[in-house]
């Protein structure tokens, strides 16, 4: 590999409660939907990994899960691969959303970010949400919360201060190589992500709270000679009730699920899309390893 003095590069971690605005953040700095967004929380299981690249630099993110009290084993997958993830980094953005108060969520992050010794960024997002004295009340309960690096007010969505933060992150990354091709913009396989588009969809028009009761399982995914994509999936539930859910009224729930997932996909892929799901109920897949290890959760 080349070796450049002057080229910075390394792992910065991104955490955070759920909806502070990480994916929102990535997406706006890698500029291409890797970070599966949502309204609702917990939408991104995996850590997803971005890459910034730029003539003298290249940053790889870590898109964390939220963090939570673990209750199953799917849960304490989570934490494990949230925080294993942050050994081998060399620097932490810690973000919050300026329109909510500290809690026990933020606390706890707080108290995992102690025990490593990196440089930690506490950025405040959302601040084009609220007035400047709610900035300095914000920065004043976190003052003295941690050994803080740097302190960031941004705006993910608008973009406010987000080159400043781009910059001085990139100063304090070590001298390194490009570890990825300037065109690659995740090392997750695609597969991933479609998974992710999928799930997405279902998330946002099934009003359900069931965060994680609703898992994809690409079962293929081949390019054909016209260069068409099929994709046939599964959608593996809980409960049969949640079966009758996705499937919807003679099927009306499913087909808009994949009519939705499909363009997205096509968007992904640049290619015309041909998907094909089933719903599959299989009780208490969030507690068998073997199903969890044949989904990727594997860490
Ligand atoms: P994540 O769970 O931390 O990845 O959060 P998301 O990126 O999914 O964002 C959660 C919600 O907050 C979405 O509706 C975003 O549009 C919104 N959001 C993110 N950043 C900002 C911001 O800077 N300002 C405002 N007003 N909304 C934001
Ligand atoms: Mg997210
Ligand atoms: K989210």
């Amino acid at each position: 590999m080349d070796f450049d003095p002057n080229f910075h590069s390394g792992f910065v971690a991104i955490v955070g409660r759920p909806n502070v605005g990480k994916s929102t953040f990535l997406n706006r700095i890698i500029g291409q939907k890797i970070a599966i967004m949502s309204d609702k929380a917990q939408t991104t299981r995996n850590k997803i990994q971005g890459v910034y690249t730029d003539d003298d630099s290249q940053i790889i993110f870590l898109d964390t899960p939220g963090i939570h009290k673990p209750s199953n084993q799917l849960d304490d997958f989570m934490d494990k691969s949230a925080f294993s993830a942050l050994k081998d980094i060399d620097a932490v953005l810690f973000m919050i959303s300026a329109t909510e108060t500290r809690g026990a969520g933020d606390n706890f992050i707080i108290d995992q970010l102690k025990k490593i010794d990196k440089p930690v960024y506490l950025i405040i997002n959302k601040i084009d949400e609220i007035n400047p004295n709610k900035l300095l009340e914000i920065m004043d309960t976190y003052k003295k919360a941690l050994n803080w690096n740097e302190v960031f007010p941004i705006s993910a969505l608008q973009g406010n201060n987000v080159d400043e933060l781009m910059d001085n992150l990139k100063d304090k990354l070590p001298a390194g190589p490009q570890y990825y091709p300037e065109d690659e913009v995740t090392d997750h396989p695609e597969r991933f992500i479609v998974a992710e588009l999928i799930r997405e969809k279902i998330l946002s028009l099934t009003r359900q709270e069931i965060p994680y009761s609703v898992a994809i399982d690409i079962l293929s995914m081949k390019t054909k000679d016209n260069g068409n994509v099929d994709i046939q999936a599964d959608i593996l539930v809980d409960r049969p009730g949640q079966k009758g859910i996705l499937i919807g009224k003679q099927g009306s729930m499913l087909k808009k699920i994949g009519t939705l997932a499909r363009q997205d996909i096509e968007d992904l892929l640049g290619s015309k899309v041909y998907l094909k799901l089933w719903v599959k109920v299989q009780t208490g897949w969030r507690d068998n390893p073997s199903i969890l290890k044949s989904l990727g959760y594997n860490k």
